[in-house]
């Protein structure tokens, strides 16, 4: 580790903001009518997550995909977040040195936020998926292009990515604890913290994070490593918001019975925990099933992500590791996840029990749009909506308004006026995101 000066550990830290939605609210909103969202029993992976204390239920997205839509039809139903499986790697974005492309990363980024998905972006530092140019540098030049790299994506997708996984797979396989020998590594031991330093820079309300495989045993030398690390960069204020743990339990390596004291060991050092890649190999129902009651376990687990749709969408197709079939039918497993997470005990019915919403969109005109939302189950309620900025609201009727959550969640209480309210949504230069419901309380 490089030395750091004195006193950084006690800097302000840096802004987080998350902007917090679920597809509850969207599949009403692109629905031909009126679609339930219920605080109970979502009946999607994404939306029954985001009930469980707002977390996400992701997958790994193509570009290359996004014309089948067999695929996006299970995408935009299931998921609330989305990871660019290729699109975002260096070779991707810089291909030749100084010259970036995004217009694959960038179609991803469009439909998932559109859509009220949030984004990971993966990976700003990497030893593999490096293009020829970079491969063949070393030493200060290297580090230098490196950084530039970090500070040139992350500007570019500066308020649309909500995570970023800034530096991967860094550590050693093995027993060793040590770090992967790579170009990278060979500028120097601080080029991880060199590479957090300048995301931070580029996008101070991004959450930054370490992502790692094989990191899922609490006991093996590579997980302490990592752990060891993370623990020096909070001490030091290098800025590290989350951990990253790819879990793929496939090809040898399996769910570990002490996972769940992986993720909550992780998570107090005081950085958020993220499964960012699963996959386990034939897909079976009870380790996908403890994967999912391990998150809601621990408060800092924020979401899961599976790397694939299908199994024909999988880097190991071989193994049939996801939740849905070739053909696009739900597995056994899946059926195991969505269970979990409705069965889920992080606390997310509030006192006083849930109620149910339906969401109307109404007029839409050339810079703004209305929305009615029907509550039932309750005569007295409380609803939380999340919007997507930069939109905002300008006017809402039939209800007592409050917000928090930096202007992005809007408080709805019913204040006598019947069971339907409705707000006004400027569009801000957003046309496409729309108003997600968070949750709905009675009382
Ligand atoms: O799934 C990705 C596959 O399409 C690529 O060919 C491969 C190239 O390295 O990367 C795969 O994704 C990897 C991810 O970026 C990092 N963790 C391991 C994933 C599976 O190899």
């Amino acid at each position: 580790m490089s030395d750091e000066p004195a006193g950084t550990a006690g800097r302000p830290r840096r802004l987080r903001v998350v902007l917090v939605t679920s597809t509850v609210g969207l599949l009403a909103m692109v629905g031909a009518a009126v679609l339930p969202g219920t605080a109970a029993a979502a009946s999607t992976l994404g939306a029954s997550a985001a009930e469980r204390g707002g977390r996400y239920f992701g997958t790994a997205v193509a570009a290359n995909k996004l014309n089948d839509s067999a695929y996006t039809t299970i995408l935009n139903r299931e998921f609330n977040q989305v990871t660019p499986e290729n699109e975002m790697k260096i070779d991707a974005t810089e291909p030749q040195q100084g010259q970036f492309t995004y217009g694959n990363a960038d179609r991803i980024v469009q439909h998932a936020l559109s859509r009220g998905m949030r984004v990971r972006g993966h990976t700003l530092a990497w030893h593999s998926q490096q293009p020829g140019w970079m491969q063949a540098m070393s030493g200060s030049a290297l580090r230098n292009a490196m950084l530039n790299h970090v500070t040139q994506v992350a500007t570019h997708f500066r308020g649309k990515v909500a995570w970023w996984d800034v530096v991967n797979e860094a550590y050693a396989d093995g027993g060793s604890g040590a770090r992967r020998d790579s170009n990278l590594q060979r500028t120097g031991n601080d080029w991880i913290e060199a590479a957090f330093r300048a995301a931070d820079q580029a996008d101070p309300n991004a959450q930054l994070c370490y992502n790692d495989y094989n990191i899922d045993n609490w006991n093996d030398a590579k997980t302490q490593a990592v752990y060891r690390m993370v623990q020096d960069f909070k001490n030091r204020g290098v800025p590290i918001d989350c951990v990253g743990l790819q879990s793929h339990f496939t090809g040898g390596s399996n769910y570990p019975s002490n996972y769940r004291t992986t993720l909550s060991s992780f998570a107090a050092l005081g950085v958020d925990v993220h499964i960012t890649e699963l996959d386990i190999r034939n897909a079976p129902s009870d380790a996908y099933r403890n994967v999912v009651n391990d998150c809601l376990a621990v408060s800092r687990c924020k979401g899961i992500t599976v790397w694939g749709i299908r199994d024909s969408d999988s880097w190991r197709s071989g193994e049939s590791p996801l939740l849905f079939d070739s053909g696009g039918n739900k597995k056994p497993a899946y059926n195991a996840v969505l269970t979990a997470l409705n069965n889920g005990t992080a606390p997310t019915t509030p006192p006083g029990g849930g109620c149910t919403t339906s969401v109307t969109p109404g007029t839409v005109w050339g810079d703004r749009y209305n929305t009615s939302v029907t509550v039932s189950g309750a005569s007295t309620w409380t609803v939380v909506v999340a919007i997507t900025r930069p939109q905002t609201v300008s006017t809402t009727w039939n209800g007592s308004a409050s917000w928090d959550g930096g202007n992005s969640l809007l408080t709805m209480r019913s204040n006598g006026s019947g069971n339907t309210f409705g707000f006004t949504t400027m569009m801000n230069g957003n046309s496409g995101a729309r108003p997600q419901i968070r949750s709905c309380t009675a009382g």
